[in-house]
């Protein structure tokens, strides 16, 4: 028999817990940027609809007294360790799925604990003493269903479905209650009439597969109760993934590089801190209507620098034709394994793979900086962050504004030019090429001062020729102390 343990509302619930102020109110728990979304909402949040990867502005729309509390990581990642020791207590087979869900194997535990659903009770009880939390457990014969199980009675829920049960839940239960169903497979399954597990039943596997591809198969097999797939011990995180709504929606393909850049060296710094490689990049982008693409390609060999996850991800963004806006932008991957497992080399190594070795050197070397010195120390200059600072000494107004100057503008001449004018004016910021043979200055100083700066790209510097001059203002001021070239 196989538990699937799930917390209740898991962020707002340990906030809550925390914070006795929190109690029965409506809470969110929301990054702080305007356009964050809810991670979650606590129950009674719940009643006036808000719900997870709802856009703030929504919740606030629907509930006014809503609280709002920022995310702390560190502490749910605390508690959800705290929560996997209590059921590694009843069971030596637990596979965490993610921060706040396991599976538990209670197959071989009856001796020791009594049968599953006493084991279930147990845990229940001690999550509840011990952490002042409540979870609902659902308890199958197989893994899906204990899944779907424990999503029957939330909150604080316990859900068994027996062998003799799974017949008739199964031919009930609808699709989109079972993992991995897309929106792509949800149509198909419309055009053929299938809403529940009972529907599928009607077609056989061949028919299925055909239509559906791997999934069909896999649906086939679940709708008459099979499934194979065993409680993993090995805590090997299956995906590894960071991404961002943006602070205000983009087309600048440029400004959605760099984005992914920081993104790849993310998910790289993430794979090597648990000496993990990976074998397949994806990318995830949301566009201003809220339609989501994903892309994803497998690779030869396994990387761990975000450089190389970089690479791929890059050039799965350039396939997508970008017609609309974007919101969201991540980069994923997948296909994990340990570093330490022997990869097998050609014999002629592949094109770029000392340059790929360089890379992870590289990373290797700011991983230990990032360690010892913290986050920002080191930094590629492309993402060099605009932190906010406040006014300039005296209580000057300042203003600060990116400018993009394409043409004939020659790089090293206009770069020093740009920097005697900079100097001149006394504003700060930089000026550096970019890949595209553009070239990007940001200064910061009064408006006046920067009026000015701007006025100056489009001339520019002798001999140069300026076809075009994209300006944007800055949201926040970046940290400044001169004016210089960055390379
Ligand atoms: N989470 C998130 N963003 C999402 C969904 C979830 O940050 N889009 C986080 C917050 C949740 C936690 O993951 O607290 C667990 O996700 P669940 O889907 O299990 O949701 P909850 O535990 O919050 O609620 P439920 O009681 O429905 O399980
Ligand atoms: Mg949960």
């Amino acid at each position: 028999m196989i538990l699937h343990i799930d917390m209740d509302a898991f962020f707002a619930s340990v906030e809550q817990r925390d914070n006795s102020e929190l109690k029965n109110r409506p809470v969110v728990i929301c990054g702080s940027s305007p356009r964050a979304v809810v991670s979650t909402a606590s129950y009674e949040a719940r009643q006036f609809g808000i719900h997870s990867a709802m856009p703030l502005f929504q919740a606030r729309q629907r509930c006014r007294n809503l609280v709002v509390v920022p995310v702390n990581m560190e502490k749910y990642a605390r508690v959800s360790r705290q929560i996997m020791a209590v059921i590694s207590r009843f069971s030596p087979l637990v596979e965490p799925v993610s921060i706040d869900e396991a599976y538990a194997d209670v197959t071989g535990c009856r001796t020791l604990f009594g049968p599953p659903e006493a084991i279930a009770m147990q845990i229940k009880q001690h999550i509840l003493t011990d952490l002042s939390l409540t979870c609902s457990i659902g308890i199958a014969p197989v893994k899906f269903l204990a899944k779907i199980a424990s999503d029957m009675h939330k909150p604080d829920g316990l859900t068994h479905i027996s062998k003799e049960q799974m017949p008739a839940v199964l031919k009930d239960l609808p699709i989109e209650k079972i993992s991995g169903v897309g929106t792509r497979a949800m149509k198909q399954m419309g055009v053929l009439n299938i809403r529940t597990l009972g529907d599928v039943q009607r077609f056989d596997a061949d028919f299925l597969s055909r239509k559906l591809g791997k999934f069909g198969a896999r649906l086939f097999e679940l709708s008459w109760g099979i499934d194979t797939s065993r409680v993993e011990t090995r805590s090997l995180r299956k995906s590894i993934s960071s991404e961002t709504t943006l602070a205000a929606d983009t087309a600048d393909f440029l400004e959605a590089k760099d984005i992914l850049l920081a993104h790849a060296r993310r998910v790289g710094r993430d794979l090597r801190k648990k000496d993990l490689v990976c074998q397949n990049v994806a990318i995830k982008i949301t566009f201003s209507d809220f339609t989501r693409i994903t892309r994803s390609r497998k690779i030869d060999a396994p990387v761990c620098s975000g450089e190389a996850i970089f690479h791929v991800a890059l050039s799965l963004f350039e396939q997508v034709p970008l017609k609309k806006k974007i919101r969201l932008l991540g980069v994923g991957v997948s296909h994990l394994q340990s570093a330490d497992i022997p990869v097998q080399m050609p014999l002629i190594p592949p094109a770029g793979h000392r340059i790929k070795k360089q890379w992870e050197t590289v990373d290797r070397a700011v991983d230990q900086i990032y360690e010892k010195f913290g986050r920002d120390m080191v930094t590629p200059a492309v993402l060099k962050p605009m932190t906010a600072k406040p006014l300039a000494k005296g209580g000057k107004m300042t203003q600060s504004m990116k400018v993009l100057i394409f043409g004939k503008v020659q790089g090293v001449f206009f770069r020093m030019e740009t920097l005697k004018a900079a100097q001149k004016t006394g504003v700060t910021g930089y000026v550096r090429n970019r890949a595209d043979g553009s070239v990007e200055a940001v200064f910061q100083g009064t408006p006046d001062q920067v009026a000015q700066m701007e006025k100056w790209c489009h001339t520019g510097a002798p001999a140069s020729r300026v076809d075009r001059v994209v300006t944007e203002d800055m949201p926040s001021a970046p940290d400044f102390r001169a004016f210089e070239i960055r390379y």
